[in-house]
């Protein structure tokens, strides 16, 4: 590392007034939180982790908590009518509540937070068991989604005060996703520099990457993207709001479904995509494909990769290079029963950016989905 790179990172973390370890969990909202916990170990290869609910005294809601490396989901559903969390699902379905993220101060970091601006959703909080002591706090973001701050220095349970360990004789094998590469979130037209500023002023992230309608307009998909990014670079939140475009635009139609802003796709690193794609395909993962002519010119575009084209071109594994390395992505078909949430898998080599490459290919394998829903 050159002495320059090195000094703007040390200069970046004396500057960064809310510094984050990378995400914590990930909760969603859902109808049926057993049978989800159910589908996210068996077709993505997550593992049982926590569970709360009837058994640890919990009477309104039940959560089932899986794992893989360093992803937690959440999942949780009522036990009974009237609630906040079924009020979330009737008008959204199911989808992304909580993006919690890991500090060493969570008391710290909500203040920051509110003092910069945030709307408060759950003030600082100690939550106490056997194993120790949690600080959680929380603001909200665009949407109903929130950010909660949790501190767990303090505490090694197996998930948070109030769960209990999940023990399970089902164990399928790991699907060699690592971490949280990114969130992204889709906005109301007109509000994506809203919640770029919000992410600027009060967490202190800064805009690294920026997409207009003109790089990514398809005959019908116009859509705008701006990707915010934390001091270490641990959270990356790309934005989009929807451009007007010939027809409704893909970010359109989930604003429709989702009857509002929330989180459009969680992208999930793995170090091998080729082993981890076959593998969630034959655990029943669905996934976007583009035409064959796309690996025709691939080379051309991309130049030399370590990976064999064929095996890409029949897992429908997309390319893309930027001045630092190349990346391979590919995305899921949508998870749940409204055309709204998906997966990405990504597997970074050197490159930072988002496979602005792949945007013709990819809006126009999101349009004939669309078509097929005649939500064009
Ligand atoms: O996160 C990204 O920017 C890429 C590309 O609706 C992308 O994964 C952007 C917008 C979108 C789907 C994918
Ligand atoms: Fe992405």
């Amino acid at each position: 590392m050159s002495t320059t790179i090195a000094a703007e990172k040390k200069q970046d973390k004396a500057t960064d007034f809310m510094p984050i370890n990378g995400t914590d969990y990930l909760e969603l909202y859902v109808s049926n939180s057993k049978q989800a916990a159910h589908f996210y170990k068996t077709a993505f290869g997550f593992e049982s982790l926590a569970y709360k609910g009837l058994e640890t005294g919990s009477r309104e809601f039940e959560s089932y908590v899986v794992q893989q490396d360093k992803i937690r989901l959440v999942l949780t559903s009522p036990l009974k009518s009237g609630t906040e969390v079924g009020k979330h699902i009737d008008k959204h379905g199911d989808g992304v509540k909580v993006t919690a993220l890991w500090v060493d101060d969570a008391t710290y970091a909500y203040e920051e937070a509110v003092k910069r601006g945030a709307k408060s959703f759950m003030k600082p909080q100690v939550e106490e068991d056997d194993h120790g002591k949690v600080v959680r706090s929380g603001i909200h973001t665009y949407g109903e989604v929130v950010h909660i701050f949790v501190e767990r220095k303090d505490y090694n349970g197996v998930f948070l005060p109030g769960y209990r360990k999940w023990e399970s004789d089902y164990k399928p094998e790991s699907a060699g996703l690592k971490f949280v590469d990114h969130m992204v979130g889709n906005v109301e037209e007109g509000k994506m520099n809203y919640w770029v500023k919000f992410y600027e002023d009060v967490m202190g992230f800064k805009q690294i990457l920026s997409f207009d309608d003109k790089d990514i307009s398809t005959e019908y998909t116009a859509l705008m993207s701006k990707v915010m990014s934390n001091g270490n670079g641990r959270i990356k939140f790309p934005i989009n709001e929807p451009a007007p475009g010939k027809k409704k635009s893909q970010v359109d139609e989930y604003l429709e479904f989702y009857e509002g802003e929330g989180v459009q796709h969680i992208a999930v690193a793995t170090d091998d995509i080729v082993k981890t794609v076959s593998d969630l395909k034959s655990r029943g993962v669905e996934f976007l494909t583009v035409p064959t002519t796309y690996y025709d010119v691939l080379t051309e575009r991309v130049g030399k990769i370590d990976e064999d084209i064929d095996s890409l071109r029949k897992l429908g594994i997309l390319v893309d290079r930027d001045d630092e390395g190349y990346l391979l992505q590919i995305f899921t078909k949508t998870v749940q029963a409204r055309p709204t949430m998906f997966f990405e898998i990504i597997q970074r080599k050197g490159a930072t950016s988002f496979g602005k490459g792949n945007f013709k290919a990819l809006f126009e394998a999101i349009e004939r989905e669309q078509e097929l829903r005649g939500t064009l």
